[in-house]
């Protein structure tokens, strides 16, 4: 059937990628997903007895653990510190960002913070991403701003993601800087302070092309900004302004694609900017449109009934390729550690329904100081694979027949009956054939390395 949308660019073009690198783990090798899992290990009873379970129902186990394999999740590396960063300033994170808990063990230098993502990724099957902000910088020991941040302060991290296999993403700051104090950066009434941080986006966005062709898979480099106030504005419309054409001046570049990849994060409210936020949903989906940028959905950025799964479908009729930030709002915007929750189910559900897992980058994003930060890491990302598991462990042609069929009383319970099929001894075979500990067991690797290493820093 032909499309009845027009569209102003394909949406399939792949992305070059896949450079061969080594791996963190012996059996993985390959961005893209191959050689990840060493299927000739022995299925257990469990997973056998799961598989003709899911055969009645039409799905293929070994199917969905082979896709599995193949989705990246890019973990943000602001849990392992409380998005502390390491230009050496002390004083607020402002941004409406906050980080509660002092649960010891912060990682407190690139060294720390790189051998905590390492004991994360060890403990998470498959091949994944780290996302950085502008603020991990390596500047050694000099005080380098934010506008004058260069490919060469991120040397350290190109170097090991490389040693690592892992993709790279980026974030410029626009907090945590006394130029953000006012609460606006990039929609600041002061020209001075706008071109500040015009120049750190456009030094952010040669940055993420750095990462893209060091490692042959491009980076996304998203664009966040606290910019709003806190109780009622007498203008609304100004600021907007100001937004569009700094961004215009952020973006005026043309980059590889191939390299980097633009994204723009909207947000509903925030805190301290709870009656207007200038970078709203509606404000960055037309600019993402109109600039083909990929537009950022933080699960955590809206009315607290209203869902990021509802939006994929809508959006992706219009963009290209959509940027998702998976959080955990606890009646707002609280960031909680990603959990296998029935938002997050949802959102999976629309990715493979959809046919969008080669369009959606995933991301994290949640910062809790107050459990252990690695441990934080590998539930977060453990639970999208779980939800990613269930939703490839769905008969979804079979669900679509019903609704087409307007069976919906059927369709109510096929998706219940979903719910206590034995996914879980699917997920247990996509563990041991990556090479990754048990559901049951991963945490004890986290104690050990708690005992042996994170306790041994005293912040
Ligand atoms: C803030 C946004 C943003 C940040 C990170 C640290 O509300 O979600 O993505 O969490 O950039
Ligand atoms: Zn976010």
């Amino acid at each position: 059937m032909r499309s009845p949308i027009p569209t102003p660019w394909s949406y399939t073009k792949p992305l070059p990628c896949a450079r061969s690198v080594r791996a963190l783990g012996s059996q993985r090798q390959g961005h893209d997903g191959s050689g990840i899992l060493d299927s000739t290990l022995p299925a257990s009873t469990g997973y056998a007895q799961a598989q003709e379970r899911y055969a009645e129902i039409g799905v293929d186990c070994d199917a969905a653990i082979g896709r599995l394999a193949s989705v990246q999740i890019s973990l943000h590396c602001w849990q392992g510190d409380d998005i502390g960063g390491f230009e050496g300033q002390s004083g607020d994170i402002g941004g409406g960002l906050a980080i509660t808990g002092n649960y010891p063990g912060r990682a407190r230098t690139p060294g720390e913070l790189r051998t905590d993502f390492e004991k994360a990724v060890s403990l998470i099957p498959g091949r994944h991403r780290i996302n950085l902000h502008a603020i991990y910088a390596e500047s050694g020991g000099l005080r380098v701003d934010r506008d004058e941040i260069r490919p060469e302060h991120f040397a350290g991290w190109i170097d090991w993601a490389r040693e690592s296999g892992l993709g790279v993403d980026f974030n410029p700051t626009f907090f945590a800087h006394p130029l953000a104090e006012d609460g606006f950066t990039l929609a600041h009434p002061d020209e001075g302070v706008r071109r500040f941080w015009i120049e750190h986006g456009r030094a952010c966005r040669k940055i993420g092309a750095a990462f893209g062709q060091a490692l042959g898979s491009p980076c996304v480099t998203n664009v966040w900004i606290p910019d709003g106030y806190k109780d009622l504005p007498a203008d609304r419309k100004i600021p907007r302004e100001r937004l569009v054409e700094a961004l215009d001046q952020v973006f005026a570049e043309p980059l590889d694609p191939a390299c980097n990849l633009d994204a723009v994060e909207c947000k509903l409210f925030g805190l301290g900017s709870e009656s207007y936020v200038a970078g709203s949903h509606e404000f960055y989906l037309g600019y993402a449109i109109t600039r083909r940028k990929l537009l950022c959905l933080d699960a955590g950025h809206f009315h607290p009934t209203e869902v990021v799964s509802d939006k994929i479908s809508a959006v992706l009729l219009w963009l290209d390729r959509l940027l998702l930030h998976i959080s955990r709002g606890v009646r707002w915007d609280s960031d909680h550690v990603v959990i296998l929750s029935d938002e997050v189910r949802e959102i999976a559900k629309e990715l493979v329904r959809g046919d969008y897992l080669g369009r959606v980058h995933i991301g994290l994003d949640f910062f809790d100081a107050s459990i252990n930060r690695v441990a934080a890491w590998v539930i977060g990302a453990r639970a999208v694979q779980k939800a990613l598991l269930l939703a490839l462990l769905e008969p979804a042609e079979r669900l679509r027949q019903l609704e087409r069929d307007g069976d919906f009383t059927g369709r109510l319970a096929l998706l219940e009956l979903l719910r206590t099929m034995p996914s879980g001894a699917v997920w247990d075979r996509f563990c041991e054939t990556s090479g990754v500990p048990s559901e049951s067991s991963w945490l004890d690797e986290i104690r050990t390395y708690e005992s042996e290493v994170l306790s041994q820093r005293q912040t």
